[in-house]
């Protein structure tokens, strides 16, 4: 399969969880990251069907929207789950993570020195549901017997959020085991060692 193009900024943001699959399923990509100021001329952002990037090519075929692009990539590598009742579960636990994912973006871009204490306090509340989740799902993925793209974003996230809060992880023995197992996968640590991915920050503002 040729390469696919990721546009975006030089940040993790919401390209992260879609670099994590790329990388594990070995698979190759080129990047062209924007920096702020050319976007800010506007010629790219009225190219973008929302004026947002990510963007992600594969052949003839354009995507905006981060978790658009996350279902056609585990399309593509066979993280979608092993039949449409899958599909479904992994679809619901994605968006659950994108709830999640939101009101962490809230907190950073909008109220990082006013709420990040009470964010953090209300945290153990929205990961004990994917505590459960995983807990009770034995092969130690959300859904089903094998890596999804709702593994890859949980992953991204729960990381992320270890940057904010170190400890946050510690009542949550299933969720310390998937983060254990995920960034165990040699082809996903690799990557997640790489100069590539570590010079990056998390965020567009510099907060984490
Ligand atoms: N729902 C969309 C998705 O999931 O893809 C949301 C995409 C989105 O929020 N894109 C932001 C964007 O394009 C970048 S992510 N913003 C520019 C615009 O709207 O004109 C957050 C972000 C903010 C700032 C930087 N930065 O300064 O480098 C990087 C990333």
């Amino acid at each position: 399969m040729p390469p696919y193009t990721i546009t975006y900024f030089a940040v993790r943001g919401r390209c992260g969880a879609m670099k994590f699959m790329l990388s594990d399923q070995g698979q190759e990509w080129k990047e062209v990251v924007v920096p702020f100021d050319e976007w800010m001329k506007g010629d790219l952002k009225a190219t973008c069907v929302f004026g947002q990037l990510p963007k992600v090519q594969d052949g003839d075929l354009e995507l905006v929207q981060s978790n658009a692009i996350l279902r056609h990539l585990g399309r593509n590598h066979d993280a979608y789950g092993s039949n449409n009742k899958e599909a479904s579960q992994i679809d619901m636990m994605n968006d659950g993570v994108e709830d999640l994912r939101l009101k962490y973006v809230k907190m950073i871009y909008q109220e990082y020195d006013t709420g990040k204490d009470k964010y953090i306090k209300e945290l153990p509340d929205h990961l004990s549901k994917f505590e459960a989740v995983l807990a009770k799902n034995k092969s130690g993925f959300l859904v089903g017997g094998k890596v999804s793209f709702a593994d890859y974003s949980l992953l991204e996230v729960l990381l992320n959020h270890q940057v904010l809060c170190p400890t946050c992880l510690d009542t949550f023995p299933a969720l310390k085991a998937f983060v254990a197992m995920m960034t165990a996968r040699p082809k996903l640590k690799a990557f997640l060692d790489s100069e590539d991915f570590k010079k990056l920050p998390i965020n567009g503002n510099g907060k984490q």
